[in-house]
């Protein structure tokens, strides 16, 4: 794999099948400057077009997950120097990525840090996360999705609150409003993220993909156009190899042997 300078690249799990990415600024608590989302954008596009790899994880370490985007870094921009070089675009690698991302949170996820955990399909925590939008504190709003994503996630007076207060909340309670799906406890937490990854690597990686794709329209359309998609998706699935196979080994009482086709 390439090497990187603001974070660190392996695959894991037992047939490893996993690609792990962990955020590695330790020192600016993982604060997403733009060379490290560069390089994440990298990361998550090579696993993508990897063949051997089932799913992506993204960490970061005890203390953070990411405190936000690098305020050292922006606290100079102007509106035209946004506008001009696209401070944002980078995260469009990550939302275009056809594979399962799982964020697997621990200590911090801030600002722009929250936003990438969201941008990723499963969130797992550690129980001492801490999330939060704090944009508001230093004078602007969420920049990354935030005001967007959180009220689809969470409803209107929980992310209402976030965002206008840039109060943080823990692991437990962003597991109760649904924003993470399982809390951990610190030390767990990146074991048993592996071990979902290579859950759903136990699946075919082209009906992963094709499942991915319908969640994701329950946040990008209407009801009828997203139930539209799904039958179509779903009927498009009995054109697959996979699916023959899938049915086949259920009635013939054994376990299925995809091949991705
Ligand atoms: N940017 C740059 N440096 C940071 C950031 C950050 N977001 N967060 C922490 N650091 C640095 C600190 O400056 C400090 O560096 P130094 O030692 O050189 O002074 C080091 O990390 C350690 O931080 P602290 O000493 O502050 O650690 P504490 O444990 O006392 O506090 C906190 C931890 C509470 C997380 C605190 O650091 C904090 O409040 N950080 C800022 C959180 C924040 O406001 N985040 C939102 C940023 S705005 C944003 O994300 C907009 C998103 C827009 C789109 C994203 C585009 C990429």
């Amino acid at each position: 794999t390439a090497s990187y300078e603001n974070i660190k690249v392996e695959v894991v799990g037992s047939k490893k099948n996993v690609g792990l990415i962990q955020l590695n600024r330790p020192k600016a608590l993982n604060a997403l400057c733009k060379p490290l989302f560069v390089e994440l954008g990298k990361a998550v596009n090579d696993f993508d077009a990897d063949s051997n790899i089932a799913a992506i994880i993204i960490t970061g370490n005890e203390k953070a997950f990411a405190a936000g985007a690098d305020i050292k870094e922006m606290q100079n921009n102007t509106y035209s120097s946004n506008t001009k070089q696209g401070f944002l675009r980078e995260w469009e690698d990550i939302s275009n990525c056809g594979k399962p991302i799982i964020a697997a949170v621990n200590g911090f996820a801030l600002g722009g840090g929250c936003e990438l955990a969201m941008l990723c399909d499963i969130i797992y925590a550690g129980e001492k996360a801490k999330f939060g939008q704090p944009e508001i504190n230093i004078g602007t709003i969420p920049g990354a999705g935030g005001t967007q994503r959180l009220p689809r996630y969470v409803g209107k007076s929980k992310a209402m609150e976030i965002v206008l207060t840039g109060n943080f909340f823990d692991a437990h309670e962003a597991e109760k409003m649904g924003l993470v799906s399982k809390v951990f406890p610190v030390e767990k937490l990146l074991e048993e993220t592996i071990k979902l990854a290579e859950r759903i690597g136990t699946h075919s990686p082209l009906i992963v993909k094709l499942a991915k794709q319908a969640v994701n329209q329950a946040y990008e359309t209407t009801l009828k156009s997203g139930l539209q998609f799904e039958k179509s998706t779903f009927y498009g699935t009995f054109a697959t190899e996979d699916r023959k196979e899938g049915m086949t080994a259920f009635v013939e009482k054994r376990p299925p042997n995809f091949k991705n086709e």
